[in-house]
């Protein structure tokens, strides 16, 4: 079966720098209605190896992200090549955006806090757009925590988009969710490793759907060097473990094989819990 959104080889990359809430150069932009400038951050990720851009205009200063979220695809659609990502929490926005892009795009994202009426609403957008679908992992209870439970949200999830909404298999998209490990809590200190293992377990029990993760969340809280090389090693464990698709600032990836092996020892500590002084080192 065709899979018009899977890279291959893995990873497909999405640029995260397009959202107010993840780049203050971007909100500044919004803020000021300067839509001809986004595209300089479009280029430059595509330019860096992005193969969709995260597009989120959310703002709590303006109260029109329909209208905001169709100029920027207007704007976007035309001068680059990648499928567009729809970053938004608001069923409105999502079809407006759905509307005003030309080709197919993904959703992102759903998940089931507080029940599946939003879940419902955009899987039948999905449907009606042709548009796949990211689907975090977390229900009633929250953000699954342990890679069980992100398996047990994610086949939930599956059989209400597959079973009940006529999705396929390859147009969902789970996200299993890390938290940062900067933090040193000891309740997190073995949360990279439960991603891992979800996302492990969702591919293997789960056939035919594709997996994506936002990175940049392991390391929220380090310094811009330690945040490049723990990004870029928990991406290729991911990776390794069957990962599809990450949410990323492309230019602040480094391969793994060019990542010294001292530095990768230290991430590798960090992200797999091997020594409790991990942190302090790294
Ligand atoms: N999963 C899914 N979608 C997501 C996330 C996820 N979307 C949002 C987020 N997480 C991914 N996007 C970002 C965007 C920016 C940053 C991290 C994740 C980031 N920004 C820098 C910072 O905050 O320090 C730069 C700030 C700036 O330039 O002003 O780290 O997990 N499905």
């Amino acid at each position: 079966q065709a899979q018009p959104m899977l890279q291959e080889p893995r990873p497909f990359l999405i640029g995260e720098r397009l959202n107010t809430q993840g780049s203050r150069k971007f909100k500044k932009l919004i803020l000021e209605e300067r839509y001809d400038d986004l595209l300089e951050i479009a280029y430059e990720q595509v330019e860096s190896g992005a193969h969709g851009l995260d597009v989120c205009v959310a703002l709590t200063e303006r109260a029109d992200e329909v209208e905001t979220m169709r100029k920027v695809i207007k704007k976007l659609a035309p001068a680059v090549r990648v499928p567009l990502v729809i970053d938004t929490t608001e069923p409105d926005v999502l079809e407006a955006a759905l509307q005003t892009a030309p080709g197919r795009c993904l959703i992102n994202s759903t998940h089931l806090e507080g029940g599946r009426e939003k879940a419902d609403r955009v899987f039948q957008l999905a449907r009606k757009y042709n548009a796949a679908v990211i689907a975090l992992t977390i229900d009633e209870q929250g953000m699954a925590k342990t890679a069980e439970r992100k398996l047990e949200v994610a086949r939930r999830i599956y059989q209400i988009a597959v079973e009940e909404h006529g999705l396929r298999p390859g147009d969902l998209v789970f996200d299993a969710l890390t938290f940062t490990l900067a933090t040193g809590d000891p309740e997190f200190a073995g949360s990279a490793i439960e991603t891992i293992e979800g996302i492990r377990r969702i591919k293997a029990e789960l056939p035919g759907v594709l997996t994506s993760l936002g990175v940049s969340n392991v390391s929220f809280g380090l310094g811009a060097r330690a945040r490049a090389v723990l990004n870029s090693v928990m991406l290729y464990h991911c990776v390794q473990a069957g990962l599809d698709m990450a949410i990323v600032n492309p230019a602040h990836i480094t391969p793994y094989a060019e990542i010294g092996e001292e530095e990768r020892t230290l991430a590798e500590d960090l992200i797999f819990n091997r020594r409790a002084d991990a942190l302090q080192r790294f």
